[in-house]
């Protein structure tokens, strides 16, 4: 049986185009899927747009058009991004579709007999553009909500009441394990709202009509969260006529990993798990919970309007250069910066001068010593073969532990060491003195090193992959972490013609 994997990024609200955050989220979700296939799991990669609510309704009316209609012409936009970035995604899930919108009936339904949802009233701030009841902390001085900076709306309506109370000690049991990573967000979910105690949610709202209505009493509509929570398992065929893929991908053998911006880790971190709970289903293993991108110290967002666009750079840089900008350069553990100064000296010194200037340099040593191929690669022995190795097993431990920006440090460090064992060995000398057995070894030691370099940046330089295993002689070779130890069953074949693979951006 094939180990399986269910990665899910957070669907996004169609409520503007997607920008550099969303490519974010769904860039790094993309690189663990790719990675966990190259370790021979079969996966599942969901992701998909969240089209209800409050703020969608007013969005299209804004634009003096129906929600459907609104939506389906940004929706578009979400694919053709999601296109160019070379996002392998296996299910694109609209909460408008109709599966989702009859499983969320359901799902409302099972929670009503179960006693687990009842009829209240509810008082209270609401934030139209978090799409989220606020309490009083969640609230500045100047009265509004922390996250979106938007005034929040007084709401007094009859809803029904999800009995999320009940289930304190469970989830602070669930904030005990190794659930939500980093670390440090357990102690803020704790700290923030598990202890100072949870109350009941609102999950129905009546003032508007755009969502889900409930079979029970029509006039109310669910609470968009629960709504676009569900989608998790409704994508996967949860409670429907073919729900293979949910018997598949929600069993106790799937490694289950969910990613989330820090701003709706609660909703990830105690509402979802309490929703799963309520339905007698199992927990993901880890909700992976990632900083913001910021422009100038405040969250990029939709809502705020000081968006970078990522086609914009996709078109301007290629695609590449972007999911190795988010991979390297934005670790998930810390909020980070995106701006065109740090974007082009990134490329400059990662993927022009340390990656695409290695492979070019021993390419043309490869030539013009060896007439473009090295017969003997296996036999080779030196610090920098050993560091390779160590390389391999460190970037797997720490891409096990989704620290992608880590593993990306470790492989560029090699490159960096391969670079320097050039300087240190001097090729050129050893052809001038005759030297050819020492010579032979120096670049058949950067032969193999290279091949380690350009399969473990796979997951992220997915667009010139081919090429560089072409640029380095490795054309439609199969490899794996285990064969590039020994490269027993890799062989190198002669080189062709050359190509500049990351030039240097102006
Ligand atoms: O919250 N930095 O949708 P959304 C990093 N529909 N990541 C960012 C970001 C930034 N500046 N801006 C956005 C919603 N993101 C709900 C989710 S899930 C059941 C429902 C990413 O369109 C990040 O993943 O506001 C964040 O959590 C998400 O986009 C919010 O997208």
């Amino acid at each position: 049986m094939p180990k399986k994997f269910y990665v899910t990024t957070p669907i996004y609200y169609p409520s503007g185009k997607l920008h550099i955050g969303h490519a974010y989220t769904t860039t790094l979700a993309d690189i663990l899927k790719r990675y966990k296939q190259m370790q021979g799991f079969e996966t599942f990669f969901l992701t998909g747009s969240d089209e209800h609510g409050q703020k969608i309704e007013q969005k299209a009316k804004e634009a003096g058009l129906e929600p459907k209609k609104y939506l389906d012409s940004i929706v578009l936009n979400f694919n053709e991004l999601w296109e160019k970035l070379d996002i392998k995604f296996d299910k694109f899930i609209r909460t408008t579709d109709d599966y989702h919108q009859a499983t969320v009936k359901k799902i409302f339904s099972i929670l009503i007999e179960k006693d687990l949802i009842y009829k209240g009233f509810y008082e209270g701030l609401y934030c139209v553009s978090c799409e989220e009841f606020l309490s009083p902390d969640q609230i500045n001085e100047a009265g509004l909500c922390k996250i979106s900076n938007d005034r929040p709306q007084l709401v007094k309506e009859d809803t029904y009441f999800l009995r999320t109370s009940k289930f304190q000690d469970f989830v602070s049991d669930l904030l005990a394990t190794d659930f939500l990573v980093p670390e440090y967000r357990r102690t803020e979910m704790l700290n923030n709202f598990v202890n100072p105690g949870i109350q009941d949610l609102s999950v129905t709202r009546v003032s508007f009509k755009w969502g889900i209505s409930i079979n029970e009493d029509p006039k109310h509509i669910v609470y968009v969260w629960l709504d676009a929570l569900t989608n998790y398992i409704t994508a996967l065929g949860y409670l429907q006529n073919d729900d293979s893929n949910f018997q598949k991908f929600w069993s106790e053998d799937t490694e289950i990993l969910q990613l989330a911006g820090k701003e709706i880790v609660r909703f990830h971190a105690i509402y979802w798990p309490i929703i799963l709970k309520s339905l007698d289903l199992r927990m993901p293993n880890h909700l992976l919970a990632h900083g913001w991108i910021l422009n100038k110290d405040t969250k990029m967002s939709k809502s705020l309007g000081n968006v970078v666009d990522p086609i914009e750079y996709i078109d301007t840089y290629g695609a590449d250069a972007l999911r190795f900008y988010i991979a390297y350069e934005l670790p998930t553990d810390k909020d980070g910066n995106f701006t065109n100064e740090m974007f082009i000296e990134s490329f400059n010194a990662h993927l022009a001068n340390n990656v695409g200037n290695l492979i070019s340099r021993v390419n043309n040593m490869i030539t013009k010593y060896f007439d473009g191929e090295i017969k003997d690669i296996q036999n080779v022995d030196s610090d920098l073969i050993k560091l390779g190795n160590y390389t391999i097993d460190k970037y797997i431990e720490l891409m096990d532990q989704y620290k992608i920006s880590e593993a990306m440090r470790v492989v560029l460090d090699l490159g960096a060491a391969a670079n320097k064992f050039i300087e240190v060995q001097e090729p050129w000398n050893l052809e001038k003195e005759g030297k050819t057995q020492e010579l032979e070894m120096v670049m058949a030691t950067l032969q193999r090193t290279l091949g380690i370099i350009v399969y473990l940046l796979k997951p992220v330089l997915v667009q010139n992959h081919d090429l560089m295993l072409e640029q380095i002689g490795l054309e439609n070779v199969v490899l794996s972490f285990e064969e590039l130890k020994t490269f027993e069953t890799i062989k190198f074949k002669k080189l062709g013609d050359k190509k500049i693979i990351y030039q240097r951006l102006k």
